[in-house]
């Protein structure tokens, strides 16, 4: 059985590549919501409703577990799914706190994410239960998610968004900066060059992945794979498009089905 991953688009995919490399025997089913991306501005209620029909999609798809790619559905929804589902369910927020807390030294953390993800203190939260005192810099990018599921990651128009989109943070004292949505390590290059080289990028995709590992007791391969996993990939907006970010991404093609 696979491992199901949902995102409200591609940003998810940011999360898959590194259970790719870090659990390469096991199965992938992704579905991206790019027709409803983005999630982070819309009501709560809505964001809830759109999850529930991602996890469902997944679920008709016999998945042994669940990982909600997605900060924002994550800060929505997790928690009930976690009670209604028999099979595991796992968010990206809790990975990325416990990402940040492990480097940083002045325990000045930076979180950027959506204005759902912001506003909801799930990351002051979280943070704060795995380090205890710590100062956050908290500050939603609604113009990030957009420029990454229209393919646009670099160049001086972006460079220069990035740039205003985060002056809020210049005068902060951090040394790490979560990028508290998963759309957002696709921006990494531009986000490091405007932050500066002493500010430690975290995306949650690496801690997650491990946590993923942990659950199903993921053994290393010792060999090399004699049969490589077979993924499938669903969007529900523009196909064509989808396929050129993912296999950008992934490196290697990805032909997602409506
Ligand atoms: N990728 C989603 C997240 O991590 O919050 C957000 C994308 C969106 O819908 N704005």
């Amino acid at each position: 059985r696979a491992i199901g991953v949902l995102d409200s688009g591609v940003g998810g995919l940011t999360v898959v590549k590194e259970l790719m490399r870090q659990l390469p025997k096991e199965e992938i089913i992704y579905i991206g919501d790019t027709e409803r991306c983005p999630y982070g501005p819309r009501p709560h209620d809505e964001i809830e409703a759109y999850t529930w029909e991602l996890i469902e999609f997944l679920l008709k798809k016999d998945v042994k577990m669940i990982v909600i790619a997605c900060n924002t559905a994550t800060a929505v929804v997790l928690k009930e799914a976690r009670k209604r589902l028999d099979i595991p369910v796992i968010g990206v927020i809790d990975p990325g706190a416990r990402a940040a807390v492990k480097g940083t030294r002045n325990k000045h953390i930076g979180v950027i994410g959506t204005k759902m993800t912001i506003e909801s203190g799930s990351y002051e939260k979280a943070l704060r239960h795995v380090a205890g005192e710590v100062d956050v810099y908290s500050l939603a990018c609604p113009p990030f998610v957009p420029l990454v599921e229209a393919g646009e990651v670099s160049g001086d128009r972006v460079h220069q968004i990035v740039e205003e989109t985060l002056r809020p943070l210049q005068s902060s004292e951090m040394d790490t900066l979560i990028l508290g949505c998963t759309h957002y390590p696709i921006l990494a290059p531009v986000i490091q060059d405007v932050v500066g080289p002493n500010v430690h990028l975290i995306s949650s995709g690496d801690e997650t992945a491990l946590e993923v590992a942990a659950i199903l007791d993921y053994q290393e391969l010792e060999n090399g794979l004699d049969t490589v996993p077979s993924h499938a990939f669903y969007a529900t907006g523009d196909i064509e498009l989808f396929d050129r970010l993912a296999s950008e991404w992934l490196g290697r093609p990805v032909h997602a089905e409506k």
